[in-house]
């Protein structure tokens, strides 16, 4: 079955890859499925016939014949279960990369993403300075214990997974900010994720969608 997702017609990040197409891409590539994109406007998104995929209007979405799914996790974890290369086949194993995937997105994810909000929304407010210290405090404890937890491995448990892929995701969105470079081991080991031949095509893959939209 033709796999297709859905992607921003033109990225705000401006092709760095930090949208979350990036992470169902990157899967993608990783257990070696072909998919086409879909892409859209904004006003496209929140409207009829994108709306009956995905209830708030968002990217990414993933069609296969006749399944639809929307959450970029939901979306990385059913590729995970039915291609081989991103989840252990030993149960306990399985169970723990399933465990770092939710770590990922529940635990890393949100006080990085309302930080790039925080600096996109909210840098005319009273408030800007202090919101940003509080959560650059959150982000830089969730960075010094994940640093402890991972000492001088390679990935979080074992080989490579899909809490790996996630996780690498979610700390690529810190490129800048100085905080990663504290911890030389995570910088490390995001570096290693984004040095992946899957990883590589799939950023090439969504930049080249912003350099044609930009010459268009
Ligand atoms: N929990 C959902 C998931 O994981 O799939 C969240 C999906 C989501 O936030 N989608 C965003 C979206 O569709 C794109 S990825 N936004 C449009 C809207 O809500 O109207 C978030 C994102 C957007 C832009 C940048 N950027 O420019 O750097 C980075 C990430």
């Amino acid at each position: 079955m033709p796999i297709t997702i859905t992607a921003f017609e033109r990225s705000p990040d401006r092709g760095q890859g930090l949208a979350r197409d990036m992470r169902v891409r990157w899967a993608l590539e990783e257990v070696g499925q072909p998919y086409d994109v879909r892409l859209l406007s904004f006003k496209a998104m929140k409207q009829e016939p994108h709306l009956a995929l995905h209830p708030f209007g968002q990217i990414p979405t993933y069609e296969e014949g006749d399944l639809a799914l929307f959450e970029s996790g939901a979306i990385v974890f059913h590729i995970a279960e039915r291609h081989a290369g991103l989840l252990p086949t030993e149960p306990n194993g399985r169970a723990r990369a399933i465990t770092w995937m939710f770590a990922a997105l529940n635990t890393v994810e949100p006080p990085i993403f309302d930080r790039s909000l925080v600096n996109i929304l909210e840098r005319d407010q009273p408030w800007y300075e202090q919101r940003l210290r509080a959560l650059d405090g959150i982000i830089r404890k969730r960075l010094g214990d994940l640093s402890s937890h991972m000492g001088d491995a390679d990935w979080l448990d074992g080989a490579f997974s899909a809490g790996d892929l996630l996780m690498v995701t979610v700390l690529r969105r810190l490129h800048g900010s100085g905080m990663l470079e504290e911890h030389p081991n995570l910088a490390a080991y995001v570096a290693r994720g984004e040095a992946r031949p899957a990883y590589k095509r799939a950023f090439d893959a969504q930049l080249a969608v912003f350099t044609a939209a930009s010459a268009g």
